[in-house]
Order: structure tokens, then sequence, then C-alpha cells
């Protein structure tokens, strides 16, 4: 059975720039319940960690410095099919090529900078959850 919660970030972006409300609200009008959240700076080990599958990729380096360059908001959301819902309702990785109406389209300002992730499978979404929330808060 699909998971019916995802992991998501307010990265530093859209956090520092007082949108992380805009964006909960916006999640929450399509039908998103909030279940447990965040507000910390992750250290550069951290990032690296958490992006750890992106290492050796030419924009690694700058995502580690951005995702660890200020305060973010990791959070857990809840929804039927989550991990889906939430991709579709972030939109494309790059703002310009993003759907109108999503969270990328709205708030995000370059490919780097796009203001929002949500893991991309069942799978992620377990062990990104995992990564900034305990087992309690899952429930
Ligand atoms: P997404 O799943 O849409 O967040 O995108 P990816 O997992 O492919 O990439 C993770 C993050 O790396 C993106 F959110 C932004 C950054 N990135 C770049 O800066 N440049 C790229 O070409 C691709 C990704």
């Amino acid at each position: 059975m699909a998971l019916d919660y995802t992991f998501s970030i307010i990265k530093p972006d859209a956090f520092g720039s007082g949108k992380a409300g805009k964006i909960i609200a916006h999640l929450e009008s399509q039908g998103f319940t909030l279940k447990a959240a965040r507000v910390l700076q992750m250290s550069r080990r951290q990032a690296e960690e958490f992006y750890g599958v992106h290492r050796g990729r030419p924009f690694f380096g700058e995502l580690v410095e951005f995702m660890s360059s200020g305060p973010c908001m990791p959070f857990i959301i809840g929804k039927a099919d989550a991990v889906p819902a939430l991709r579709d309702a972030i939109g494309a990785t790059d703002p310009a090529e993003a759907a109108a109406g999503t969270v990328r389209k709205l708030y995000a300002e370059s490919k780097g900078r796009n203001a929002i992730h949500a893991s991309d499978s069942d799978e992620n979404a377990v062990r990104e959850s995992r990564f900034f929330f305990a087992e309690a808060d899952l429930a």
C-alpha cells in the first residue's frame, strides 16, 4: 500500500524570506495535513549526508552550501498516496519548467534555490523522515 505521508523541507531561500506559512497553507488547501515540523539549520555534514545520492554531481558543492546556509523547515505531511501527490504539488526542479500553481512556480527563485524538497519515493520518504524525526513523530 502506498505511504500516506511524505517528507519535505522548506529550504533556506523560502524559509528565510518568510514563505513557510504560505507554502504550508497552500498545501493544506490541497488536502495535505501537517503531521510534524521542525526549524533548524543543517550543518554542512548533515547536508552532505542528506543529499549523499548526489555526491559527485557538478552541483553537489553548491547544493550543500545552500542547504546549510540558513534555517530550514523539515516537515512530515499526510495525504493519500502522499509521495506522488506532493511531487505533483511542488512541480519541476527548475521553477522555469514548473507547472502553474505549483509551489516551485509560485515561490522558487531558480533550479538551485528552489524553495522546497520532497521525497521522490516511499523508501526515501521513510529514510528522510527518520533523518530528522523520531519514530513517534511519524504516528
Ligand atoms: P528534486 O527531486 O526536484 O528536488 O531534484 P533532484 O533530486 O534532481 O535535485 C536535488 C536538488 O539539487 C534540487 F532540488 C536542486 C539541486 N540541483 C541543482 O542545483 N542543479 C541541478 O542541475 C539539479 C539539481
